[in-house]
C-alpha cells in the first residue's frame, strides 16, 4: 500500500519539512505529549546526521499542547545494568547528532519540557520559550537518573545547584523563571513562538559558515578546556575563521561602508 504523506505523518514519530534553507523538526507524538521512544530517538538521530547540504539551520518544536513529556515511560522495561548503558549511549549519541551536527539548532518549547524533552532541548544551541513552557525533571521523583545528557548539559545552562534542586524536590520552573535561569534565551506569546524561532533561525543561517561552525563544535570544548589549552584553541579558531574568503568579503564590505552596522 502507498502512503500519502498525511498517513506518513501520522505514522512517523518525527516530521521534517523544508523552509527555505532552514529544516522544522517536529516530534509528532502528541497523543502521548511528544513522549520519547527508541522510535523517536533513533528519528531524531537520523534527521540530524542526514541534514542536507542546502540546509543551514533547523528548528526543533512539539506538536500539540507539549514540546515533550520525556522519555516515553511505557518502554521502560526491565533491563539489565549493560542494556540500561546502552540505551543511555544511544540518547547520548542522537543528541550529539544534534549538538555537534552540520547546522545550529533553535528549540521552541511549549507546555511541558520535562526529562529527557528538556534534555533534547539542552542539546539545541538556542532556546525559544512560549509563555506555556514549563520544566522539570522528573527522574528524582520516578526514582530513576537521567541519562540523556541532562547532568552534562543542564547545569551548563543553570548551574549545578539548581539541577540538583529540581531532581531533589521535583521543582517546576516556569517559563519567566527559565528565561531569567538561562533555560531559554528568548521569551514568545503562545502561538507567536514559530514565528520567533524562524526569524532567529533565518539570523544564524545568514552568519559566516565558519562562524557557526565554532560556534557549535569549538566553543563548547573551549568551556570544558583547560585556561592554557583553550586559549590556544581559540588563537586557532580565530585565526582560521578571519582568513576564510566569507570574512574577508564582509570585513570589505565593512570597511567600504556597505556593511550594516549592530544597531
Ligand atoms: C506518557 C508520558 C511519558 C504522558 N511516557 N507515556 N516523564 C515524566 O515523568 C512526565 C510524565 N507525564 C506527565 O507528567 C504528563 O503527561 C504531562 C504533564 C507531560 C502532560 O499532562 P496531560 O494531562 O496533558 O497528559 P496525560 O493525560 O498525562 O497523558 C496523555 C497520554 O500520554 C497518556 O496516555 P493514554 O494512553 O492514557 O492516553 C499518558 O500515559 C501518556 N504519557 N507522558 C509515556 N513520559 C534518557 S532518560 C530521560 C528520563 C526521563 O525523561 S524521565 C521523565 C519522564
Amino acid at each position: 500500500m502507498k502512503l500519502n504523506n498525511d498517513t506518513k505523518d501520522r505514522l512517523s514519530p518525527v516530521v521534517t519539512e523544508v523552509k527555505e534553507d532552514i529544516l522544522l523538526v517536529r516530534l509528532n507524538r502528541p497523543e502521548k505529549r511528544n513522549a520519547i521512544n527508541d522510535a523517536t530517538i533513533l528519528a531524531i538521530e537520523k534527521i540530524f546526521i542526514e541534514i542536507p547540504e542546502d540546509i543551514k539551520c533547523a528548528i526543533v518544536y512539539g506538536e500539540g499542547k507539549h514540546f515533550s513529556a520525556g522519555l516515553d515511560l511505557s518502554e521502560l522495561k526491565e533491563r539489565d545494568v549493560i542494556e540500561g548503558v546502552h540505551h543511555s549511549r544511544m540518547w547520548h549519541r542522537a543528541l550529539d547528532a544534534v549538538q555537534f551536527g552540520k547546522v545550529p539548532v533553535v528549540a521552541l518549547l511549549h507546555g511541558a519540557c520535562v526529562g529527557g524533552g528538556l534534555e533534547l532541548a539542552s542539546a539545541c544551541h538556542i532556546r525559544v520559550a512560549e509563555t506555556s513552557a514549563f520544566y522539570a525533571l522528573p527522574e528524582g521523583q520516578r526514582g530513576i537518573f537521567v541519562g540523556g545528557g541532562a547532568s552534562v548539559r543542564v547545569p551548563k545552562l543553570i548551574g549545578m545547584a539548581r539541577m540538583q534542586d529540581m531532581m531533589f524536590t521535583g521543582r517546576v520552573i516556569t517559563a519567566e523563571e527559565g528565561n531569567t535561569i538561562g533555560i531559554s534565551q528568548y521569551m514568545a506569546e503562545d502561538g507567536k513562538g514559530l514565528d520567533k524561532a524562524l526569524e532567529l533561525a533565518k539570523k544564524i543561517a545568514s552568519n559566516a559558515g565558519m562562524t557557526n561552525y565554532a560556534l557549535m563544535h569549538v566553543l563548547p570544548r573551549i568551556t570544558d578546556a583547560s585556561q592554557d589549552q583553550a586559549l590556544m584553541m581559540e588563537s586557532l579558531i580565530a585565526a582560521i575563521a578571519q582568513s576564510s574568503p566569507e570574512a574577508k568579503q564582509r570585513l570589505k564590505l565593512f570597511l567600504e561602508g556597505k556593511a550594516k552596522k549592530i544597531v
